[in-house]
């Protein structure tokens, strides 16, 4: 195979942005996976340019050399970016791949963007496209590993791409993307693990990357990417435990309430555990997950309010995340719940996801489509804050707006804010939550206030919302164009909209569109079209 010029550019975001918070933070949410498929690609021969692009660098210039083939990571909120990009290097004699959260959410839009859309990645798939490496148009082809990768580059491999990454980070917190397993052993519907059985990867790789980052950084922080952390409690914990000395690295980590009991709090302490963030998502709805059982309501709120503060007394920063608009919660009580959760346990920062159904990525997506509840919102605005494409079940819009005002008021306000940082512990958390209000948080509120009076004045947009038409309000299209920028015109025709309801439409199991691509490596199982797995 012939050496090939691969550009891999990992889309942290979709456009330039100025704000303090995203300037401290996008460096700290770079991609796992573009990282992976740069090692990879040296691995198999190929000479790799990597670029994170966090809102600050002038792709134009950063994305000028010639080059052979370009995979590109990208969340749906970037996803137009990610099309823009794929047709200026198409137009420039280049084969473009897509990679990521929006691929396996939406592969059959992005396919007529790309030349190829993955689903699960692992190397063989990574050798076969380089491989082909051919055009495919009009209509990519879509390939997915049969099932999660079950081994990674660790940190060590990943450290040429990491560097240059977090070197972007103005100050310094610095976090180092980790990885200990896929997949989740809950099958909460709306997730994209709902049906991605839980595996762990390799212990000894844990411990040996904890102990390459000790001879990198003085005092690392690592972010683990897992979509639950810690289910296999014991053995992590073994891990941290016998690579480095106690509470020698400080570690960031997403896990549910049900694992967090007050010994695995000590243990996480003693490891050097700082930040915690808990999905509560609803107080109707998910009680395993939240280890509240059939408790609802009132009851619910102060058996978690008083979890949330014992995992405050020994992990000093936690983000409690809530979804908004579930099909369970009706009338204002949800709300009302909300607040009083964080009047109880006002130490953590509270998230709120507007309730989103990312194409197919969910089990649940399929029936919202069935019910005629999603809409053809852009791929822009879905981002889980700016925009949500399903029509509340028991909610009409401007009430439902109203709400999510009020509560973003609540939960960002002076008071909130003023609370927040006399409660937490140490500068970073105290001083994180108040960038992070004032900044995220008041940019929440100002957007939803934005909505709700646009619900009022643009009938345009108040009709795309209820479903009566899918033609696209102007004020979406003016948002887009503002922050695309120059992309704008090199956007593709039609990637303004999609079908949403793709999922509702695909085969079950979807006509092998696999042609054949080089050989995977012996004893690896073969790629699959996606919806095989
Ligand atoms: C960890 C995590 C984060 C972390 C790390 C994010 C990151 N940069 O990776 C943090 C907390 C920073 C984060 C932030 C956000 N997140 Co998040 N996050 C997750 C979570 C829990 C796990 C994802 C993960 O890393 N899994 C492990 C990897 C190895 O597996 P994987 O994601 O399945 O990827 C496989 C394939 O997709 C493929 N692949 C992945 N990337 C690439 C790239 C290339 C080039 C290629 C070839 C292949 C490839 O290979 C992998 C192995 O098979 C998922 C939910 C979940 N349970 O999966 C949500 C999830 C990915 N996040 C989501 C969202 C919406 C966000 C935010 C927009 C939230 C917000 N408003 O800020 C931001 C966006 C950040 C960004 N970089 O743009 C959505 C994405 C939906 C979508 N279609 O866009 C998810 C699915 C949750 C949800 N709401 O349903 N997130
Ligand atoms: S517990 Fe979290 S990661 Fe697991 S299925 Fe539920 S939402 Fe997804």
């Amino acid at each position: 195979m012939r050496s090939l010029r691969v550009t891999i550019l990992d889309l942290v975001t979709k456009g330039p942005t100025k704000s303090l918070y995203t300037r401290v933070m996008n460096p700290n949410l770079a991609s796992i996976m573009p990282q992976v498929v740069g090692v990879w690609c040296e691995e198999l021969g190929h000479q790799v340019r990597f670029v994170c692009y966090t809102g600050r660098e002038d792709l134009h210039q950063e994305l000028l050399n010639e080059t052979d083939l370009v995979f590109i990571g990208a969340f749906t909120r970037s996803a137009l970016t990610a099309y823009a990009l794929s047709q200026l290097f198409r137009s420039r004699g280049a084969v473009t791949v897509l990679g990521g959260p929006h691929a396996r959410s939406y592969p059959q839009d992005a396919a007529q963007y790309f030349d190829y859309v993955v689903g699960f990645t692992d190397k063989p798939l990574i050798h076969a496209i380089l491989a082909d490496c051919a055009p495919h148009r009009p209509l990519g082809i879509q390939l997915a590993a049969a099932r999660q990768p079950t081994e990674l580059p660790g940190v060590k491999a990943r450290w040429k791409f990491i560097e240059p990454t977090l070197a972007k980070a103005p100050t310094a917190f610095k976090l180092v993307p980790m990885l200990g397993s896929m997949g989740c052993p809950y099958t909460c519907g709306f997730c994209v693990d709902a049906n991605v059985d839980y595996q762990p990867l390799s212990f000894e790789q844990i411990r040996e990357d904890l102990q390459f980052l000790r001879t990198k950084m003085r005092r690392p922080i690592v972010g683990w990417h897992d979509p639950n952390f810690g289910v296999r409690f014991e053995e992590y914990m073994q891990a941290i435990e016998t690579a480095i000395p106690p509470n020698s690295i400080d570690f960031i980590a997403e896990s549910t309430l049900s694992l967090l009991s007050e010994p695995h709090l000590k243990r996480l302490r003693a490891n050097g555990f700082k930040g915690m963030l808990p999905g509560i998502e609803s107080w109707y709805a998910l009680g395993d997950k939240s280890r509240t059982g059939r408790q609802t309501g009132e009851d619910k709120v102060q058996q978690v309010a008083e979890h949330i503060n014992l995992i405050l007394r020994y992990i000093p920063y936690v983000q409690v995340n809530f979804v908004l608009g579930m099909d369970a919660d009706q009338g204002p009580e949800p709300f009302a719940l909300t607040k009083q959760f964080m009047d109880r346990a006002p130490g953590a920062f509270p998230a709120f996801n507007l309730l989103t159904a990312f194409g197919q990525a969910a089990p649940y997506n399929r029936d919202l489509q069935r019910d005629g509840r999603v809409l053809p919102v852009p791929f822009h605005f879905l981002d889980n804050l700016h925009a949500m494409n399903v029509r509340p079940k028991h909610y009409a819009w401007p009430e439902f707006y109203d709400h999510v005002v009020d509560l973003s008021r609540h939960a960002y306000s002076w008071p909130m804010i003023a609370t927040r940082l006399r409660l937490n512990r140490g500068w970073i958390p105290k001083w994180f939550n108040v960038i992070r209000a004032v900044s995220s948080g008041f940019g929440q509120i100002k957007h939803h206030m934005a909505i709700r009076r646009v619900l009022e004045t643009d009938g345009s947009v108040r009709r795309f919302l209820e479903g009566d038409t899918a033609e696209l309000p102007a004020f979406y299209a003016n948002k887009i164009r503002s922050k695309l920028g120059p992309l704008w015109d090199v956007l593709p025709d039609g990637a303004l909209m999609h079908d949403h309801l793709a999922y509702l439409h695909a085969e079950p199991d979807p006509v092998p569109n696999l042609i054949e691509l080089g050989s995977p490596s012996a004893g690896e199982s073969p790629p699959v079209p996606i919806g095989a797995h």
